[in-house]
């Protein structure tokens, strides 16, 4: 086989499985409590599954007490459930010749809203429980949007790091030659995540027209600028983050403007979340990747960041041989870097419970997820007893999902908007989610909690359409 998917686990994910369920103290009412064990005995060994589940659960109680018929309905029971889970076999080549197999997953979770939409990820840690909690946020996050778009995710535990480029072709055409059938722009619509971006895309599209013999635009989305992709659809998961992280401050009479910043990962999301706080007048002296972090006092050079990441394709160690002053560190924690801002934009739990405490401890008052999950339940607790400005995930980072279904728009009317017009949408829209969030978590008797917010108002919005449509 390809990899042992629990190498690459984080720590905290592994602790977790270890020991689990860590998330069990706060405490569910009954039913929910009762509906929660019968997800993880259903969902053996999906920890990340289960703890984006609990924490959507720690929600919802007061939600059946104002609408009973979601109770009636089986509503909660259904969403758990994929409406479809698909894990294939992805046979290919390498450059040696040598015959390498991987798995491959789709969870169609929920089409209440829309067709099927959520990313791809390759990663050597990939299983059905991290597709499964990925797919089980998209379904909210997508409704909180407002747009036409379901939930789903899928991927591959490929390792495409120190791939050839023809072995990353071989590969995503095997991987659609596998789930082609499953997908239309009516059906199923994927796009990127971690270790999936235009390249890939390319590679995916082009098989998918192959087999199909159609010229489907928007059976994908993330696509190139000559062939039907959206301008500002790269920039979007990043710049969507700090538009939410901007909304978060103004709400508090507060602003970016020269706030020292922190961001994890050196990837599509934390790229453009860099260039975004940069453009607001933002400090942004730390970045990292999987085997360490840079820390930069005098503000990075996003420049450099870009042509070592986006363009060579290597390791954020390199910065510091770029720039004496920048000090590399590796391991270690990011979140030791003072800041009033973090971004943590790499991956799911990646910051935990002490991390947080660190980060309040020297200063920070704000974090916006760009990436899924990053923070544990532990790191959350700490955030909300603290009140500082807190974006989850499923509110924060939903702008890369937002500009795939303003791709789907151009598509489908065989447009293409400008820049600007693109992203004063996106910003239009991510304006229009965090005010939902606020105004839910105050309705809700949460002010300022824009994690039952976020969950309240998502949750809600999917309901009602599995209400209308049926028994569904
Ligand atoms: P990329 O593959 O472009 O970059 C991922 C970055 O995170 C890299 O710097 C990578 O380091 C680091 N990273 C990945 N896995 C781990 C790990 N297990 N431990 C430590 N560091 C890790 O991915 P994206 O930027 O697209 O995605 C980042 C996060 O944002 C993910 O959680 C994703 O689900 C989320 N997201 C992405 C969206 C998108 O449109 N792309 C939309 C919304 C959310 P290294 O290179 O060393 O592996
Ligand atoms: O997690 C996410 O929202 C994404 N990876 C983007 C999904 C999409 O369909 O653009």
């Amino acid at each position: 086989m390809e990899s042992d998917p629990q190498k690459f686990r984080p720590r905290a994910a592994i602790a977790m499985a270890r020991c689990f369920p860590p998330f069990m103290s706060t405490i569910l009412d009954e039913r929910l409590e009762a509906l929660f064990q019968t997800v993880v005995k259903r969902n053996p060994g999906e920890t990340e599954f289960h703890q984006a589940v609990r924490e959507v659960f720690e929600s919802l109680g007061p939600v059946l007490v104002k609408h009973p018929e979601f109770g009636t309905h089986k509503i909660i029971e259904r969403i758990c459930e994929p409406e479809r889970q698909i894990i294939f076999r992805v046979p290919w080549q390498d450059d040696s010749g040598q015959v390498r197999i991987n798995r491959g997953f789709r969870v169609q979770f929920n089409s209440a809203l829309g067709p099927f939409k959520g990313g791809l990820r390759f990663h050597p840690s990939v299983y059905l429980g991290i597709v499964k909690f990925l797919g089980f946020e998209q379904i909210f996050k997508n409704a909180l949007t407002g747009l036409p778009i379901g939930g789903a995710k899928g991927g591959a535990d490929f390792n495409p790091k120190g791939c050839s480029d023809g072995e990353i072709m071989r590969f995503c055409q095997s991987f659609m030659t596998a789930l082609h059938r499953n997908l239309g722009e009516y059906t199923d619509v994927p796009a990127g995540d971690t270790g999936v971006g235009t390249r890939e895309i390319g590679y995916l599209f082009g098989q998918y027209k192959r087999l199909t013999d159609r010229y489907e635009s928007g059976v994908i989305t993330g696509k190139g600028l000559d062939w039907g992709g959206a301008k500002v659809r790269k920039e979007a998961t990043g710049y969507g983050t700090v538009f939410f992280l901007q909304e978060m401050l103004a709400a508090r009479k507060d602003s970016v403007e020269g706030k020292v910043c922190i961001v994890s990962g050196a990837g599509n999301v934390a790229i453009y979340a860099i260039e975004k706080l940069q453009q607001l007048g933002g400090k942004v002296v730390a970045c990292s990747d999987s085997n360490g972090f840079i820390h930069d006092k005098k503000g990075l050079d996003l420049a450099l960041i870009k042509q070592l990441k986006e363009v060579e394709r290597r390791r954020i160690a390199d910065y510091a041989r770029h720039h004496k002053r920048a000090r590399y560190t590796a391991g270690g924690s990011i979140w030791s870097v003072p800041c009033e801002v973090a971004l943590p934009c790499a991956t799911q739990n990646e910051l935990n419970g002490k991390d947080a405490s660190r980060l309040l401890r020297n200063g920070c008052l704000a974090v916006a997820e760009g990436a899924n999950m990053p923070v544990t339940p532990e790191g959350v607790r700490v955030f909300l007893d603290a009140g500082i400005a807190y974006g989850p995930g499923k509110a924060a980072n939903a702008g890369g999902v937002v500009t795939s279904a303003l791709e789907m728009q151009q598509n489908a009317s065989r447009d293409s908007w400008g820049f600007e017009f693109t992203e004063t949408r996106l910003a239009e829209i991510m304006r229009g989610i965090h005010a939902s969030c606020y105004q839910t978590a105050e309705e809700f008797g949460a002010p300022g909690n824009y994690v039952h917010g976020a969950n309240i108002a998502g949750f809600i919005r999917v309901a009602r359409a599995m209400l209308a449509l049926g028994l569904v």
